[in-house]
């Protein structure tokens, strides 16, 4: 049992806990495995950034640096500037987005150590070629302003595992369990996006199966990281300027949905390639279960 455990949310079947002091094993058997989100209350306790991050420090140190939010084009500072006097009725576009790894690697040192609750991890694996990932981005700081608004629901891409920490101010996530993706309307040709593009307005007119999904919210605050675990459906609205570190994982327990997603991405466009990749990704899953048994990293 997680040494402090309190409840933030709760709809139907669906109950949303903030832990404190958990186990490995217990995130293990009850979240990463078990496919249930979770907020950790003290996962980033060892970060620098938790003290670092804030607005002044990138306004500061970065302010010159050019971003591109929702297709306009901004100085950091001048995006932060806009967050900081931004309104829920005149929130700031977003999601305003720096790659890490890319753009800014003299920051990793303040998100590490990776936290025990996102390993193993096999994103990083030199035998996973990178195209299998589709491009997708896994380690981000987010900036937003009050009433910024996630602009769509979604899973994330390739059915990793999201880990959303939150190091300044206060942010409101719902999330959609996977049983209800039928009441969701995932897009035809990106299955991990919803039709349903505003979750707290939702146009039941033309979604009406939407009106049986249960969508939970709750908010999450400095220095607490929600887990949401893959398939999950989410979005996310910021109550206050925001900054956030998010970072994807992939390993055994998603193993089997990610292959899923490679699956789908290459039938429609090279179903004998697809049969090679799921093949390949088959027999590097095994590989791989019992390099990280043995706790060799290959
Ligand atoms: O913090 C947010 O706005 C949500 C971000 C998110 O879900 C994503 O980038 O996949
Ligand atoms: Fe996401």
């Amino acid at each position: 049992m997680a040494a402090k455990t309190v409840e933030l949310a709760r709809l139907g079947d669906i109950v949303v806990e903030k832990k404190y002091g958990m186990t490995y094993e217990e995130f293990s058997e009850k979240h990463l495995f078990g496919n249930y989100p979770v907020v950790i209350g003290d996962a980033c306790k060892d970060w620098s950034a938790k003290n670092k991050f804030t607005p002044e420090y990138f306004k500061t140190v970065y302010g010159d640096r050019k971003i591109v939010v929702q297709g306009n084009n901004y100085t950091l500072s001048e995006y932060i500037d806009l967050m900081m006097v931004a309104t829920e009725d005149n929130p700031a576009p977003y999601p305003c987005k720096l790659q890490i790894d890319r753009d800014y690697p003299e920051l990793l040192p303040d998100v590490t150590p990776r936290f025990m609750y996102a390993l193993p991890d096999r994103i990083t694996s030199k035998l996973l070629p990178n195209n299998f990932l589709g491009g997708a981005d896994t380690l981000e700081i987010f900036f937003g302003s009050p009433g910024g608004q996630f602009p769509y629901i979604h899973y994330d891409y390739m059915c990793l595992h999201a880990y959303i920490t939150q190091i300044y101010g206060q942010k409101e996530f719902t999330v959609i369990p996977p049983e209800q993706t039928p009441y969701v309307y995932p897009k035809a040709n990106n299955v991990w996006v919803s039709e349903v593009n505003d979750v707290r307005n939702p146009d039941l007119e033309k979604y009406p199966l939407f009106a049986k999904a249960t969508p939970v919210s709750f908010v999450v605050g400095p220095g607490e990281t929600l887990f949401i675990p893959c398939g999950w459906w989410h979005t996310a609205r910021s109550l206050t300027a925001t900054i956030s570190v998010a970072l994807d994982c992939l390993n055994a327990s998603n193993w089997k949905n990610f292959m899923n997603e490679v699956d789908i991405k290459l039938n429609q466009r090279r179903p004998l390639i697809a049969k090679a990749a799921h093949a390949y990704l088959s027999a590097l899953g095994g590989v791989l279960n019992t390099s990280e048994k043995i706790g060799i990293s290959v």
